[in-house]
């Protein structure tokens, strides 16, 4: 498959997803959301693949937002579409088993943050800048923002961000719980790929279920929410990895889940 908006590489059962337009500082436009969601969509068909790193190409930005200059002529409808269209594209890469990680390396911004939003994790780099500017441009976040940041961070500070379109440095991004970790951008890459090494060390049977869990146990009571993690908690056992898991400890080695 030959992408032109994106860069997809798989390396050492890693996905590598480049957003890769730096000219408009990786803006989301139709043609790059179609190639994520092939490349998604290939995801989903290679076990081999352990887990994703979304990032932007360039040094100056993850994705400056959705492609304003396709936006701008959109009626109601089509822009309704748009947002489910995106919507659809972000929550596929959310729901992936493996685990996302998005590398943001400079602007997150509109539909840019959104993206990242909709990773599991979010290691930013210290020249980032992230907000969400849509009210200021007449409409509103439509790839998730107004849903995903508050449940990320506490809807009091998401409205301020949302409302106010407070840009925020990689600092406050990390004080606001959006980003797990700040580092120069130069060390970007490699700090993600090491988080992501570590990851995929583990159990991927125990990862993708504890993922899945929390991704769903989210939306549930907690009641229903606990009943669901007594059901997948069940299921890891008496399966080859939780028997070398625990025989491996016993054995005071390292387990091997390969
Ligand atoms: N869309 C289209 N082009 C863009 C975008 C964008 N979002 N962002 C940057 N570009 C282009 C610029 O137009 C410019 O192109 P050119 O060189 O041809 O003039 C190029 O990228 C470089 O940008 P700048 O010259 O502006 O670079 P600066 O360093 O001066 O500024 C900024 C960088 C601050 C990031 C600035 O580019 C900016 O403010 N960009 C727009 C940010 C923004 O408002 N994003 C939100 C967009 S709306 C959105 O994301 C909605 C998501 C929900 C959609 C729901 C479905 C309908």
């Amino acid at each position: 498959m030959t992408f032109e908006s994106i860069i997809y590489e798989v390396k050492n059962s890693l996905a590598y997803i480049t957003l890769n337009r730096p000219k408009a500082l990786n803006a989301l436009n139709q043609q790059l959301l179609t190639e994520l969601n092939e490349a998604i969509e290939m995801i989903q068909n290679d076990d081999t693949v352990k887990a994703v790193i979304v990032t932007g190409s360039g040094e100056k930005a993850f994705a400056a937002g959705a492609d304003i200059t396709e936006l701008k002529d959109l009626d109601r409808e089509a822009a309704a579409k748009q947002s489910e269209f995106g919507n659809a594209i972000f929550s596929k890469l959310g729901a992936l088993p493996q685990p996302v990680i998005a590398a943001v390396n400079g602007f997150a911004l509109g539909g840019g943050m959104e993206l990242a939003l909709a990773c599991d994790m979010r290691f930013v780099s210290t020249n980032a800048k992230l907000g969400l500017p849509e009210v200021g441009l007449g409409i509103m976040p439509g790839y998730g923002g107004t849903q995903r940041l508050g449940r990320l961070i506490g809807w009091g500070r998401a409205k301020q961000l949302v409302l106010a379109t407070d840009t925020i440095d990689a600092e406050e991004a990390y004080r606001l719980g959006i980003a797990n970790k700040v580092v120069v951008q130069s060390e970007l890459m490699t700090e993600v790929e090491k988080l992501a090494s570590k990851i995929i060390s583990k159990s991927s049977a125990g990862v993708q279920m504890a993922k899945k869990t929390m991704e769903i146990g989210s939306d549930l009571t907690l009641e229903d929410a606990l009943a669901l993690e007594a059901k997948n908690f069940g299921s890891l056992f008496a399966s080859p990895h939780q028997e070398e898991g625990m025989a491996a400890f016993l054995e005071k080695r390292p387990a091997n889940f390969n």
